[in-house]
């Protein structure tokens, strides 16, 4: 089958359910995982609850950064592994990351992580309280050793999903700068650096819209990090409505162009997927599915999203990636 997964490697082991035979590929673009939710909230022993966190292929399995916030409700980060995705063991400790400078500033929390392979380890980038929040940035080669860097980008900013290769000469990411609270607004921008430290050259990639595309009417923020394809980077993206009982978070996707991904080739007017499911609906913050990692397999263009839903427990939802992307210009706003 020709792929249009580029650069992405062969992964015989994603995580994987066929589309039920009741699900309607107009209708429902991707499928939730018949045994969800794969992570219940108290895999380590002081977790309240385990949600928006970050899957990778690593060796011959799966390694992962989690968001655990703890039963003093303490939101942080903490690493795990799995032979298949599905069930996994996640370290009881958050990560301590070894800083790269003595004088960096110790986090005040941290939560929604990212993780992404460019050149030759890992990079894992995650909302950092440092005087409300941030982002803040680290790699890994083994999963056991972290390393802390600068922060990427000063308060007040969330959202950060690194691109896996250089745009050009320099490294790029999306992030959506916001307030220090429950931010009413949102938008997706785009910035470069010539070495993760110094960051600039940003750019505007796209804003909420409101009523032809309801759920995305209050914010957007990125979600996993952005996945190259034959037809642009795809983007999978949460969208935000304001209901009378509050925010109401759902993803749809989108297109970026290749070499100036601040460009929007095409964006979804309906949503991927909203929360539904009682684990989706009910929670410590209802109405929240929120994805932060997607597995890719070049040989078969199946994808695997790994979502946090309502704040409180881990799902997963299954497509292809030729299907998804035919849908989003199908569907385009
Ligand atoms: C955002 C972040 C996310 C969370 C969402 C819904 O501001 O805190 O981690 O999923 O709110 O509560």
């Amino acid at each position: 089958m020709s792929s249009l997964l580029v650069n992405a490697g062969s992964l015989p082991n994603i995580p994987w359910e066929d589309r039920p035979q009741t699900s309607n590929p107009e209708k429902e673009i991707m499928w939730r995982y018949s045994k969800n939710p794969v992570i219940p909230r108290n895999l380590t022993i002081h977790s309240n609850s385990i949600f928006n966190s970050a899957v990778v292929p690593f060796k011959d399995g799966f390694a992962g950064v989690f968001r655990c916030d703890d039963t003093s409700r303490r939101m942080n980060i903490h690493a795990g592994k799995s032979k298949d995705g599905i069930s996994w063991s996640i370290a009881d400790k958050p990560i301590e990351f070894i800083k790269t400078d003595p004088d960096l500033p110790d986090s005040e929390y941290k939560y929604d992580p990212r993780v992404v392979f460019v050149e030759d380890r890992w990079y894992v980038i995650w909302c950092n309280g440092y005087h409300g929040p941030s982002l803040g940035l680290g790699y890994t080669f083994d999963f056991e050793q972290f390393y802390q860097m600068e922060n990427p980008m000063m308060v007040y900013n969330r959202n950060g999903a690194l691109f896996p290769r250089k745009i050009g000469s320099n490294y790029a990411m999306l992030s959506r700068p916001s307030d220090a609270g429950h931010t009413q607004f949102g938008d997706i921008f785009y910035s470069e650096s010539p070495d993760l430290i110094y960051w600039g050259k940003h750019r505007h990639v796209m804003a909420p819209r409101s009523s032809e595309s309801a759920w995305q009417s209050t914010k957007i923020g990125a979600g996993p990090c952005p996945i190259e394809t034959a037809e642009g980077w795809l983007l999978f993206y949460h969208g935000v409505l304001t209901s009378c009982n509050g925010f109401v978070y759902s993803f749809g996707g989108a297109l970026l162009d290749l070499e100036k991904p601040w460009k929007v080739l095409a964006r979804s007017r309906p949503y991927i997927i909203n929360p539904r499911e009682l684990y989706e609906l009910a929670g410590d913050v209802p109405n929240v599915t929120f994805p932060c990692a997607a597995l890719t397999d070049k040989d078969t263009n199946r994808i695997a999203v790994y979502y946090g839903c309502a704040d409180t427990v881990t799902g997963l939802v299954f497509g292809k990636a030729d299907e998804i992307i035919d849908w989003i210009k199908k569907n385009k706003l």
